[in-house]
Protein backbone atom coordinates (compact mmCIF):
# COMPACT_ATOMS: atom_id res chain seq x y z
CA UNK A 1 0.00 0.00 0.00
CA UNK A 2 1.44 3.41 -1.25
CA UNK A 3 0.67 6.76 0.29
CA UNK A 4 -1.35 9.14 -1.33
CA UNK A 5 0.59 12.42 -0.77
CA UNK A 6 -1.37 15.67 0.11
CA UNK A 7 0.13 18.45 -1.52
CA UNK A 8 -0.43 22.26 -0.75
CA UNK A 9 0.57 25.49 -2.47
CA UNK A 10 3.36 27.28 -1.17
CA UNK A 11 3.44 31.17 -0.50
CA UNK A 12 5.51 33.33 1.58
CA UNK A 13 7.40 31.23 3.05
CA UNK A 14 4.41 28.90 4.11
CA UNK A 15 2.49 25.94 3.09
CA UNK A 16 -0.97 26.61 2.58
CA UNK A 17 -4.45 24.85 1.42
CA UNK A 18 -6.07 26.71 -1.51
CA UNK A 19 -9.19 29.30 -0.56
CA UNK A 20 -11.40 27.09 -2.69
CA UNK A 21 -12.39 24.12 -1.32
CA UNK A 22 -12.33 21.78 -4.00
CA UNK A 23 -9.03 19.15 -4.62
CA UNK A 24 -8.12 17.06 -7.25
CA UNK A 25 -5.91 13.73 -7.46
CA UNK A 26 -3.38 12.99 -9.65
CA UNK A 27 -2.78 9.11 -10.90
CA UNK A 28 -0.32 6.67 -11.48
CA UNK A 29 -0.25 6.58 -15.62
CA UNK A 30 0.96 2.59 -14.82
CA UNK A 31 -2.45 1.63 -12.86
CA UNK A 32 -5.23 4.62 -13.08
CA UNK A 33 -6.79 3.13 -9.38
CA UNK A 34 -3.38 4.14 -7.49
CA UNK A 35 -4.08 7.72 -6.39
CA UNK A 36 -0.73 9.52 -6.03
CA UNK A 37 -1.53 12.83 -4.91
CA UNK A 38 -4.13 15.16 -3.84
CA UNK A 39 -3.64 18.80 -4.30
CA UNK A 40 -5.70 22.03 -4.35
CA UNK A 41 -7.43 23.40 -7.29
CA UNK A 42 -6.64 26.96 -6.60
CA UNK A 43 -8.40 30.30 -7.76
CA UNK A 44 -7.66 33.51 -8.63
CA UNK A 45 -7.76 34.19 -4.85
CA UNK A 46 -4.78 31.99 -4.25
CA UNK A 47 -3.06 32.96 -7.25
CA UNK A 48 -3.51 36.88 -5.84
CA UNK A 49 -1.81 36.44 -2.74
CA UNK A 50 1.15 34.54 -4.47
CA UNK A 51 2.12 37.54 -6.67
CA UNK A 52 1.49 39.93 -3.76
CA UNK A 53 3.99 38.25 -1.99
CA UNK A 54 6.11 37.89 -4.85
CA UNK A 55 6.07 41.18 -5.53
CA UNK A 56 6.80 42.16 -1.48
CA UNK A 57 9.34 39.73 -1.87
CA UNK A 58 11.20 41.00 -5.00
CA UNK A 59 11.91 44.71 -3.59
CA UNK A 60 14.45 43.17 -1.24
CA UNK A 61 15.68 40.12 -3.13
CA UNK A 62 16.19 42.13 -6.38
CA UNK A 63 19.00 43.87 -4.45
CA UNK A 64 20.86 40.79 -2.82
CA UNK A 65 23.74 40.58 -4.56
CA UNK A 66 24.18 37.75 -7.79
CA UNK A 67 27.01 35.96 -6.34
CA UNK A 68 24.69 35.39 -3.13
CA UNK A 69 21.17 34.95 -4.91
CA UNK A 70 23.35 31.98 -6.79
CA UNK A 71 24.62 30.38 -3.61
CA UNK A 72 20.70 28.94 -2.54
CA UNK A 73 20.61 27.84 -6.20
CA UNK A 74 24.25 25.72 -5.17
CA UNK A 75 22.68 24.78 -2.29
CA UNK A 76 19.02 23.51 -3.91
CA UNK A 77 21.36 21.62 -6.38
CA UNK A 78 23.27 20.33 -3.59
CA UNK A 79 20.32 19.13 -1.81
CA UNK A 80 18.75 17.68 -5.21
CA UNK A 81 21.35 15.25 -5.49
CA UNK A 82 21.22 14.12 -2.13
CA UNK A 83 17.16 13.12 -2.72
CA UNK A 84 18.02 12.09 -6.49
CA UNK A 85 16.38 8.36 -6.21
CA UNK A 86 13.91 9.69 -4.21
CA UNK A 87 12.66 12.34 -6.88
CA UNK A 88 13.15 9.54 -9.51
CA UNK A 89 10.72 7.00 -7.82
CA UNK A 90 8.10 9.68 -7.69
CA UNK A 91 8.96 10.84 -10.84
CA UNK A 92 8.13 7.20 -12.12
CA UNK A 93 4.93 6.98 -10.17
CA UNK A 94 3.71 9.98 -10.82
CA UNK A 95 4.80 10.47 -14.50
CA UNK A 96 5.67 6.69 -15.79
CA UNK A 97 8.69 7.22 -17.54
CA UNK A 98 11.22 4.83 -16.56
CA UNK A 99 13.73 4.97 -13.80
CA UNK A 100 16.85 5.59 -15.64
CA UNK A 101 14.83 8.18 -17.33
CA UNK A 102 13.41 9.43 -14.05
CA UNK A 103 17.22 9.74 -12.43
CA UNK A 104 18.29 11.80 -15.51
CA UNK A 105 14.98 14.17 -15.13
CA UNK A 106 16.39 14.62 -11.59
CA UNK A 107 19.98 15.13 -13.15
CA UNK A 108 19.01 17.44 -15.43
CA UNK A 109 17.97 19.37 -12.91
CA UNK A 110 21.05 19.34 -10.84
CA UNK A 111 23.34 20.31 -14.03
CA UNK A 112 21.00 23.23 -14.21
CA UNK A 113 21.37 24.35 -10.48
CA UNK A 114 25.18 24.14 -10.43
CA UNK A 115 25.54 26.01 -13.85
CA UNK A 116 23.12 28.05 -13.12
CA UNK A 117 24.51 29.43 -10.10
CA UNK A 118 28.02 29.80 -11.70
CA UNK A 119 26.29 32.29 -13.55
CA UNK A 120 25.95 34.31 -10.28
CA UNK A 121 29.62 35.63 -10.69
CA UNK A 122 29.08 36.45 -13.80
CA UNK A 123 26.27 38.11 -15.14
CA UNK A 124 28.28 39.94 -17.72
CA UNK A 125 27.22 43.61 -19.17
CA UNK A 126 29.59 45.60 -21.47
CA UNK A 127 31.41 48.66 -21.68
CA UNK A 128 32.15 50.94 -24.31
CA UNK A 129 33.59 54.11 -24.96
CA UNK A 130 31.08 57.14 -24.90
CA UNK A 131 31.17 59.91 -27.36
CA UNK A 132 32.09 62.19 -25.43
CA UNK A 133 35.53 63.09 -22.78
CA UNK A 134 35.01 62.25 -19.51
CA UNK A 135 32.05 59.65 -20.10
CA UNK A 136 31.93 56.23 -19.21
CA UNK A 137 29.08 53.97 -20.72
CA UNK A 138 28.18 50.76 -19.73
CA UNK A 139 25.53 47.94 -19.77
CA UNK A 140 24.33 46.29 -17.10
CA UNK A 141 21.69 43.39 -16.44
CA UNK A 142 18.53 44.26 -14.68
CA UNK A 143 16.23 41.57 -13.19
CA UNK A 144 12.69 42.04 -14.27
CA UNK A 145 10.34 41.24 -11.38
CA UNK A 146 7.67 38.50 -11.16
CA UNK A 147 7.90 35.45 -13.17
CA UNK A 148 4.84 33.42 -13.42
CA UNK A 149 6.55 29.45 -14.99
CA UNK A 150 3.99 27.66 -16.21
CA UNK A 151 5.42 24.07 -16.70
CA UNK A 152 4.24 20.73 -18.36
CA UNK A 153 4.52 17.17 -17.22
CA UNK A 154 6.87 15.39 -19.39
CA UNK A 155 10.03 16.57 -17.26
CA UNK A 156 8.29 17.35 -14.08
CA UNK A 157 11.63 18.55 -12.47
CA UNK A 158 14.14 19.58 -14.87
CA UNK A 159 12.20 22.18 -16.60
CA UNK A 160 10.68 24.28 -13.50
CA UNK A 161 14.31 24.00 -12.55
CA UNK A 162 15.60 25.38 -16.18
CA UNK A 163 13.09 28.01 -15.58
CA UNK A 164 13.33 29.14 -12.17
CA UNK A 165 16.92 28.54 -11.46
CA UNK A 166 18.33 31.49 -13.97
CA UNK A 167 15.22 33.59 -12.67
CA UNK A 168 16.36 33.30 -9.27
CA UNK A 169 19.91 34.17 -9.83
CA UNK A 170 18.49 37.05 -12.58
CA UNK A 171 17.27 38.65 -9.44
CA UNK A 172 13.40 37.71 -10.00
CA UNK A 173 10.80 35.68 -7.88
CA UNK A 174 8.86 33.29 -9.15
CA UNK A 175 5.64 31.81 -9.17
CA UNK A 176 5.63 27.97 -10.12
CA UNK A 177 2.12 26.76 -11.75
CA UNK A 178 3.02 22.85 -12.66
CA UNK A 179 1.05 20.45 -14.52
CA UNK A 180 -2.07 18.91 -12.84
CA UNK A 181 -0.74 15.38 -13.49
CA UNK A 182 2.75 15.83 -11.95
CA UNK A 183 1.85 18.00 -8.72
CA UNK A 184 3.57 16.24 -6.19
CA UNK A 185 7.16 16.18 -8.16
CA UNK A 186 6.54 20.13 -8.07
CA UNK A 187 5.65 19.40 -4.31
CA UNK A 188 8.84 17.97 -3.22
CA UNK A 189 11.34 19.98 -5.82
CA UNK A 190 9.85 23.16 -3.85
CA UNK A 191 10.44 21.46 -0.42
CA UNK A 192 13.67 21.11 -1.59
CA UNK A 193 14.25 24.92 -2.61
CA UNK A 194 12.20 25.93 0.78
CA UNK A 195 15.21 23.88 2.66
CA UNK A 196 17.84 25.85 0.98
CA UNK A 197 16.80 28.71 2.78
CA UNK A 198 15.15 30.65 0.20
CA UNK A 199 13.69 33.88 1.85
CA UNK A 200 9.68 33.94 1.93
CA UNK A 201 8.15 34.98 -1.04
CA UNK A 202 11.16 34.34 -3.41
CA UNK A 203 9.77 31.23 -4.86
CA UNK A 204 6.07 30.18 -4.81
CA UNK A 205 4.31 27.64 -5.88
CA UNK A 206 0.51 27.32 -6.73
CA UNK A 207 -1.33 24.00 -8.43
CA UNK A 208 -4.75 23.81 -10.07
CA UNK A 209 -5.98 23.85 -13.22
CA UNK A 210 -4.37 25.72 -16.74
CA UNK A 211 -7.85 27.37 -17.26
CA UNK A 212 -8.17 29.01 -13.77
CA UNK A 213 -4.72 28.82 -11.69
CA UNK A 214 -2.60 29.10 -14.97
CA UNK A 215 -5.37 31.60 -16.69
CA UNK A 216 -5.28 34.11 -13.56
CA UNK A 217 -1.66 33.94 -13.17
CA UNK A 218 -1.27 35.15 -17.20
CA UNK A 219 -4.14 37.60 -16.88
CA UNK A 220 -2.61 39.17 -13.67
CA UNK A 221 -1.86 42.89 -13.94
CA UNK A 222 1.16 42.38 -11.29
CA UNK A 223 3.06 39.27 -13.03
CA UNK A 224 5.78 40.33 -15.47
CA UNK A 225 6.83 37.92 -17.39
CA UNK A 226 5.42 34.21 -17.94
CA UNK A 227 7.62 31.43 -19.12
CA UNK A 228 5.49 28.75 -21.03
CA UNK A 229 6.37 25.38 -21.72
CA UNK A 230 3.39 23.28 -23.10
CA UNK A 231 0.98 23.02 -26.26
CA UNK A 232 0.90 25.11 -29.19
CA UNK A 233 -2.98 25.57 -28.46
CA UNK A 234 -2.59 27.06 -24.67
CA UNK A 235 0.64 29.20 -26.10
CA UNK A 236 -0.95 31.34 -28.39
CA UNK A 237 -3.27 31.68 -25.92
CA UNK A 238 -0.74 32.57 -23.38
CA UNK A 239 1.47 34.78 -26.09
CA UNK A 240 -2.02 36.40 -26.92
CA UNK A 241 -2.54 37.43 -23.56
CA UNK A 242 0.58 38.85 -22.36
CA UNK A 243 1.13 40.57 -25.99
CA UNK A 244 -2.89 42.60 -24.86
CA UNK A 245 -1.13 42.91 -21.15
CA UNK A 246 2.56 43.92 -21.95
CA UNK A 247 4.10 40.99 -20.16
CA UNK A 248 7.39 39.54 -21.62
CA UNK A 249 6.43 36.31 -22.81
CA UNK A 250 8.84 32.82 -23.13
CA UNK A 251 6.98 30.32 -24.84
CA UNK A 252 8.57 26.57 -25.78
CA UNK A 253 5.86 25.03 -27.86
CA UNK A 254 5.60 21.52 -29.94
CA UNK A 255 7.78 20.02 -32.64
CA UNK A 256 7.54 17.64 -35.55
CA UNK A 257 11.50 16.43 -35.19
CA UNK A 258 12.69 14.38 -38.06
CA UNK A 259 15.77 12.02 -38.43
CA UNK A 260 17.16 11.63 -41.77
CA UNK A 261 19.00 8.40 -42.46
CA UNK A 262 21.04 9.24 -45.60
CA UNK A 263 22.45 6.18 -47.72
CA UNK A 264 25.79 6.47 -46.07
CA UNK A 265 25.27 6.48 -42.74
CA UNK A 266 26.31 3.78 -39.99
CA UNK A 267 23.34 2.01 -40.00
CA UNK A 268 23.18 0.32 -36.41
CA UNK A 269 24.03 3.75 -35.12
CA UNK A 270 21.20 5.26 -36.97
CA UNK A 271 18.87 2.76 -35.51
CA UNK A 272 20.01 3.31 -31.86
CA UNK A 273 19.26 7.48 -32.44
CA UNK A 274 15.95 6.42 -33.99
CA UNK A 275 14.66 3.78 -31.46
CA UNK A 276 15.52 6.10 -28.83
CA UNK A 277 14.70 9.23 -30.08
CA UNK A 278 11.23 8.09 -31.14
CA UNK A 279 10.17 5.54 -28.31
CA UNK A 280 12.03 7.39 -25.24
CA UNK A 281 9.85 8.69 -23.13
CA UNK A 282 7.28 7.29 -24.65
CA UNK A 283 7.52 9.88 -27.46
CA UNK A 284 6.67 12.30 -24.95
CA UNK A 285 9.19 14.96 -25.29
CA UNK A 286 8.92 18.37 -27.04
CA UNK A 287 12.42 16.97 -28.81
CA UNK A 288 10.98 13.15 -29.70
CA UNK A 289 11.86 11.72 -33.48
CA UNK A 290 8.57 11.54 -34.67
CA UNK A 291 9.63 12.03 -38.38
CA UNK A 292 11.95 9.26 -39.61
CA UNK A 293 13.42 10.42 -43.40
CA UNK A 294 14.77 7.72 -45.45
CA UNK A 295 16.93 7.36 -48.20
CA UNK A 296 15.47 5.04 -50.66
CA UNK A 297 18.60 2.95 -50.69
CA UNK A 298 18.18 2.11 -47.70
CA UNK A 299 14.95 2.17 -46.68
CA UNK A 300 14.10 -1.00 -46.92
CA UNK A 301 16.68 -2.33 -44.77
CA UNK A 302 16.49 0.38 -41.99
CA UNK A 303 12.95 -0.53 -42.24
CA UNK A 304 13.44 -4.25 -41.61
CA UNK A 305 16.30 -3.08 -38.53
CA UNK A 306 13.90 -0.74 -36.60
CA UNK A 307 10.81 -3.41 -37.22
CA UNK A 308 12.80 -5.90 -35.57
CA UNK A 309 14.07 -3.41 -32.57
CA UNK A 310 10.74 -2.48 -32.07
CA UNK A 311 8.94 -6.24 -31.47
CA UNK A 312 11.67 -6.34 -28.92
CA UNK A 313 11.04 -2.82 -26.18
CA UNK A 314 9.52 -3.51 -23.07
CA UNK A 315 6.57 -1.88 -22.26
CA UNK A 316 5.72 -1.72 -18.42
CA UNK A 317 5.52 0.64 -15.22
CA UNK A 318 8.83 2.75 -15.30
CA UNK A 319 9.08 1.62 -11.80
CA UNK A 320 10.35 -1.58 -12.86
CA UNK A 321 13.79 -1.63 -13.91
CA UNK A 322 12.92 -4.00 -17.10
CA UNK A 323 10.53 -1.14 -18.19
CA UNK A 324 11.70 0.30 -21.55
CA UNK A 325 8.62 2.13 -22.48
CA UNK A 326 6.27 3.85 -19.89
CA UNK A 327 2.68 4.55 -19.93
CA UNK A 328 1.29 7.70 -21.48
CA UNK A 329 0.12 10.24 -19.41
CA UNK A 330 -2.95 9.60 -18.78
CA UNK A 331 -6.20 8.53 -20.36
CA UNK A 332 -7.07 11.22 -22.62
CA UNK A 333 -3.40 11.76 -24.48
CA UNK A 334 -4.06 8.08 -25.07
CA UNK A 335 -7.16 8.40 -26.67
CA UNK A 336 -5.58 10.94 -28.56
CA UNK A 337 -2.81 9.01 -29.92
CA UNK A 338 -5.27 6.20 -30.65
CA UNK A 339 -7.12 9.04 -32.89
CA UNK A 340 -4.26 9.19 -34.77
CA UNK A 341 -3.84 5.53 -35.90
CA UNK A 342 -7.00 6.20 -37.60
CA UNK A 343 -6.51 9.25 -39.50
CA UNK A 344 -3.29 7.52 -40.64
CA UNK A 345 -5.07 5.02 -41.86
CA UNK A 346 -7.93 6.90 -43.21
CA UNK A 347 -4.67 8.95 -45.30
CA UNK A 348 -3.08 5.82 -46.82
CA UNK A 349 -0.76 5.26 -44.21
CA UNK A 350 0.17 1.21 -43.23
CA UNK A 351 0.88 0.39 -39.79
CA UNK A 352 3.76 -1.45 -39.74
CA UNK A 353 3.54 -2.41 -35.97
CA UNK A 354 1.83 -0.92 -32.81
CA UNK A 355 -1.27 0.72 -33.76
CA UNK A 356 -3.02 -0.42 -30.96
CA UNK A 357 -3.47 0.25 -27.18
CA UNK A 358 -1.69 -2.02 -24.78
CA UNK A 359 -3.89 -3.35 -22.24
CA UNK A 360 -3.04 -7.24 -21.74
CA UNK A 361 -2.25 -8.69 -18.17
CA UNK A 362 0.07 -6.61 -16.21
CA UNK A 363 -0.40 -3.37 -19.01
CA UNK A 364 -4.21 -3.27 -18.11
CA UNK A 365 -5.02 -0.46 -15.95
CA UNK A 366 -2.84 1.57 -17.40
CA UNK A 367 -2.06 4.15 -20.45
CA UNK A 368 0.20 1.81 -22.39
CA UNK A 369 0.33 2.26 -26.20
CA UNK A 370 2.59 -0.50 -28.85
CA UNK A 371 5.17 1.44 -30.05
CA UNK A 372 4.03 2.18 -33.44
CA UNK A 373 5.41 2.83 -36.96
CA UNK A 374 3.25 4.41 -40.04
CA UNK A 375 4.56 3.63 -43.45
CA UNK A 376 4.21 5.17 -46.45
CA UNK A 377 3.97 8.33 -45.34
CA UNK A 378 4.04 11.62 -46.98
CA UNK A 379 4.51 14.77 -45.97
CA UNK A 380 1.14 16.26 -46.39
CA UNK A 381 -0.60 13.65 -43.87
CA UNK A 382 -2.12 15.27 -40.80
CA UNK A 383 0.45 12.14 -39.23
CA UNK A 384 3.38 13.88 -41.04
CA UNK A 385 2.33 17.38 -40.02
CA UNK A 386 1.04 16.97 -36.51
CA UNK A 387 2.74 16.74 -33.23
CA UNK A 388 1.44 13.21 -31.31
CA UNK A 389 2.79 13.15 -28.63
CA UNK A 390 3.54 9.04 -28.03
CA UNK A 391 5.37 6.45 -29.64
CA UNK A 392 4.48 6.58 -32.72
CA UNK A 393 7.18 7.42 -35.41
CA UNK A 394 6.40 7.91 -39.41
CA UNK A 395 8.72 7.01 -41.97
CA UNK A 396 8.79 8.94 -45.02
CA UNK A 397 10.82 8.25 -47.99
CA UNK A 398 13.25 10.02 -50.47
CA UNK A 399 15.78 10.20 -52.96
CA UNK A 400 18.33 12.89 -52.16
CA UNK A 401 19.56 14.87 -49.81
CA UNK A 402 18.24 18.39 -50.79
CA UNK A 403 15.08 16.52 -51.15
CA UNK A 404 15.37 15.50 -47.08
CA UNK A 405 16.44 18.35 -45.74
CA UNK A 406 13.09 19.98 -47.70
CA UNK A 407 11.10 17.56 -46.31
CA UNK A 408 12.24 17.92 -43.02
CA UNK A 409 11.76 21.62 -42.95
CA UNK A 410 8.37 21.40 -44.40
CA UNK A 411 6.75 21.21 -40.95
CA UNK A 412 5.27 24.97 -39.15
CA UNK A 413 7.52 23.97 -36.00
CA UNK A 414 11.45 24.04 -35.62
CA UNK A 415 12.60 22.48 -32.22
CA UNK A 416 14.95 19.58 -33.27
CA UNK A 417 16.71 17.78 -35.64
CA UNK A 418 19.32 15.00 -36.81
CA UNK A 419 21.16 14.04 -39.91
CA UNK A 420 22.95 10.90 -39.80
CA UNK A 421 25.69 10.70 -42.52
CA UNK A 422 29.55 9.92 -43.13
CA UNK A 423 29.43 13.18 -45.78
CA UNK A 424 31.22 15.86 -43.75
CA UNK A 425 30.17 18.41 -47.02
CA UNK A 426 26.25 17.24 -45.81
CA UNK A 427 26.88 17.54 -42.25
CA UNK A 428 27.83 20.91 -42.62
CA UNK A 429 25.32 21.58 -45.06
CA UNK A 430 22.46 20.40 -42.64
CA UNK A 431 23.77 22.44 -40.08
CA UNK A 432 23.44 25.77 -42.35
CA UNK A 433 20.08 24.75 -43.89
CA UNK A 434 17.56 22.78 -41.76
CA UNK A 435 15.16 25.39 -39.81
CA UNK A 436 15.68 24.58 -36.03
CA UNK A 437 17.03 25.67 -33.28
CA UNK A 438 18.98 22.12 -32.62
CA UNK A 439 20.32 20.09 -35.31
CA UNK A 440 22.24 17.13 -34.10
CA UNK A 441 24.71 15.20 -36.59
CA UNK A 442 24.58 11.35 -36.10
CA UNK A 443 22.90 11.89 -32.79
CA UNK A 444 19.23 11.61 -32.01
CA UNK A 445 16.59 14.77 -31.47
CA UNK A 446 16.36 13.76 -28.04
CA UNK A 447 18.80 14.95 -25.03
CA UNK A 448 19.65 18.47 -25.26
CA UNK A 449 22.30 19.53 -22.49
CA UNK A 450 21.47 22.70 -20.15
CA UNK A 451 24.42 24.96 -21.22
CA UNK A 452 23.05 25.19 -24.49
CA UNK A 453 20.45 27.01 -25.89
CA UNK A 454 17.16 25.34 -25.63
CA UNK A 455 14.27 26.46 -28.36
CA UNK A 456 12.78 26.49 -31.46
CA UNK A 457 11.97 28.60 -34.73
CA UNK A 458 8.93 29.33 -36.30
CA UNK A 459 5.64 27.83 -34.03
CA UNK A 460 7.53 26.19 -31.79
CA UNK A 461 8.24 29.39 -30.18
CA UNK A 462 8.66 32.78 -30.06
CA UNK A 463 12.37 33.68 -30.13
CA UNK A 464 13.48 33.00 -27.09
CA UNK A 465 15.92 30.68 -25.82
CA UNK A 466 15.84 29.08 -22.13
CA UNK A 467 19.09 27.47 -21.20
CA UNK A 468 22.81 28.46 -21.71
CA UNK A 469 23.70 32.09 -21.64
CA UNK A 470 20.81 32.87 -23.60
CA UNK A 471 18.49 32.07 -20.24
CA UNK A 472 20.00 35.50 -18.84
CA UNK A 473 18.31 37.28 -22.16
CA UNK A 474 14.85 35.82 -20.91
CA UNK A 475 15.03 36.85 -17.13
CA UNK A 476 16.54 39.85 -17.17
CA UNK A 477 16.20 43.68 -19.03
CA UNK A 478 19.36 45.54 -20.03
CA UNK A 479 20.04 49.01 -18.63
CA UNK A 480 22.29 51.44 -20.54
CA UNK A 481 24.25 53.31 -17.91
CA UNK A 482 26.08 56.77 -18.35
CA UNK A 483 28.18 58.13 -16.41
CA UNK A 484 29.63 61.59 -17.05
CA UNK A 485 33.01 62.56 -14.59
CA UNK A 486 33.50 66.28 -16.69
CA UNK A 487 31.49 68.11 -14.51
CA UNK A 488 30.29 70.14 -17.66
CA UNK A 489 26.96 69.50 -19.74
CA UNK A 490 27.95 67.40 -22.29
CA UNK A 491 25.10 67.51 -25.07
CA UNK A 492 24.74 64.56 -27.13
CA UNK A 493 22.72 64.69 -30.74
CA UNK A 494 24.28 68.34 -31.14
CA UNK A 495 26.02 68.15 -34.63
CA UNK A 496 29.19 69.74 -32.89
CA UNK A 497 31.51 66.62 -35.12
CA UNK A 498 34.66 67.66 -36.92
CA UNK A 499 34.03 67.66 -40.75
C1 LIG B 1 10.86 18.65 -23.47
O1 LIG B 1 10.52 17.63 -24.00
O2 LIG B 1 10.01 19.57 -23.28
O3 LIG B 1 16.40 17.65 -25.10
C2 LIG B 1 12.21 18.90 -22.96
C3 LIG B 1 15.75 16.84 -24.42
C4 LIG B 1 15.59 17.13 -22.94
C5 LIG B 1 14.53 18.14 -22.70
C6 LIG B 1 13.21 17.83 -23.31
N1 LIG B 1 16.83 17.62 -22.41
O4 LIG B 1 15.25 15.87 -24.90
Amino acid sequence: MTTVLSCRNYIDGQWLNAGGEATLESRNPADKHEVVATFPRSVADDVNTAVKAARQAYRSWRKVPAPARAEYIFRVGEILLQHKEELAQLISREMGKPLTEARGDVQEGIDCAFYSAGEGRRLFGQTTPSEMPNKFAMTVRMPIGVCALITPWNFPVAIPCWKAMPALVCGNTVILKPAEDTPACATKLIEIFAEAGLPPGVINLVHGIGEEAGKALVEHPDVDLVSFTGSSETGAFVGATCGRTHKRVCLEMGGKNAQVVMEDADLELALDGAVWGAFGTTGQRCTATSRLILHRDIKEKFTAMLYERTTKLRLGAGTDTNTEIGPLINESQLQRVNNYMQIAREEGAKILIGGEIANQGELKNGNFFQPTILDNVTPDMRVAREEIFGPVVALIEVSSFEEAIAILNDTNYGLSSSVYTRDINRAFTAMRDIEAGITYINGPTIGAEVHLPFGGVKHTGNGHREAGTTALDVFTEWKSVYVDFSGTLQRAQIDNRVS
